[in-house]
């Protein structure tokens, strides 16, 4: 037999093993989690998740799975959050922005300029606002929320033209996550708003309906927005923080030991999230350049930050809202 022949009967043998080994891993789990993501295999919230689930696999002695889909395979964000609350689907990672509808709380995180930079964010997610009063708020709407990720922060792009100035984005029609507070931040900045699903955005630039949307250097670039949106401007309006949630209903059916285990794994994965967060960010944002998207960077983010008092003001009302933002405020 040639040593070609042999070598590819034995790349055989092994991916059938591997195959088998897999099957018998999956028969022996007694609870398979389902997970949703909306991002593709690779990217680092899809990876914080798969990490979370090897360690629960181990530790549980495989009692418990975590089975991860990704690229939106369960349904677009608001969707699959609304499956949680149900059971149907028991694990989501989704940004904040889409829990707006769901938590009021979730609202104030989507506040624009809210955090001054990524430890800020780190701090309070980490702290009593994110363990705690976040906490509450989530499991009020049958949610148990595991694990913060770092989203990065979100800029404007657009197919048009170069945004150097708050005046530039007059008249113009941008995609929000579908979320009033969204809407309304576009609204404060003399733009147009078009709420609608990740999945939809792509198309929507490309055929004129919209002229951009906004988001961070990897899901401009994963989501192949960068191909139809050449311009992106740096003028990080939003640091809207990842969420992993659980469903009450399914959490409520781990014994307490895999409670504790499934919780200890969620927060191992976040600096493994974080740091290759922090990678990727680095990575598609040379990746775009190289594909010619024209970055804008040195812009006077002051009148942005003026002109959205009046989000603030409206977003902000009960003395309960006043104290959370202060207290994030406050966090050093
Ligand atoms: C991304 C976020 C996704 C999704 C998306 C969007 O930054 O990671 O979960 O919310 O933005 O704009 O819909």
């Amino acid at each position: 037999m040639g040593g070609t022949t042999l070598k590819t009967l034995n790349t055989l043998l092994a991916a059938l093993l591997a195959t088998a080994a897999g099957v018998a891993a999956a028969q022996a789990c007694d609870v398979t989690l389902r997970s949703s993501d909306t991002h593709p295999d690779g990217y680092p919230t899809v990876e914080g998740v798969k990490f979370m689930a090897k360690q629960v696999e181990e530790k549980t002695n495989g009692r418990v799975c975590i089975e991860v889909f990704p690229s939106s395979q369960l349904g677009e964000e608001k969707d699959t959050i609304e499956q949680t609350q149900f059971g149907v689907i028991d694990m989501v990672r989704a940004s904040f922005g889409s829990f707006n509808n769901i938590v009021p709380e979730a609202q104030l995180l989507s506040l624009p300029y809210l955090f001054r930079d990524v430890e800020h964010m780190y701090k309070v997610m980490d702290g009593p606002i994110g363990q705690e009063t976040l906490v509450k708020a989530f499991e009020a709407h049958d949610l148990v929320p595991l694990a913060y990720y770092d989203g990065g922060s979100r800029s404007f792009y657009n197919s048009q033209k170069p945004i150097k100035s708050i005046d530039d984005l007059k008249g113009m029609k941008f995609r929000v996550m579908q979320s009033d507070v969204f809407v309304d931040m576009m609204g404060a900045l003399g733009a147009n708003a078009t709420p609608m699903p990740y999945g939809e955005v792509y198309s929507a630039i490309q055929t004129g309906v919209i002229d951009g949307a906004e988001n961070n250097y990897p899901s401009f670039d994963t989501s192949g927005h960068a191909e139809v949106a050449k311009y992106y401007t740096q003028d990080q309006h939003l640091m809207v923080p990842e969420v992993v949630a659980m469903s009450k209903l399914s959490w409520d059916k781990l014994s307490p030991e895999d409670q504790a285990i499934v919780r200890q794994a969620a927060l191992d994965s976040v600096p493994v999230e974080r740091k290759l967060w922090a990678e990727q960010e680095k990575a598609s944002e040379e990746k775009v350049k190289a594909a010619g998207v024209e970055i804008i960077k040195d812009i006077d983010k002051t009148p942005f930050i003026e002109a959205m008092v009046p989000v603030y003001e409206k977003y902000v009302t009960t003395p309960e809202f006043k104290a959370i933002v202060k207290q994030i405020q406050d966090t050093k």
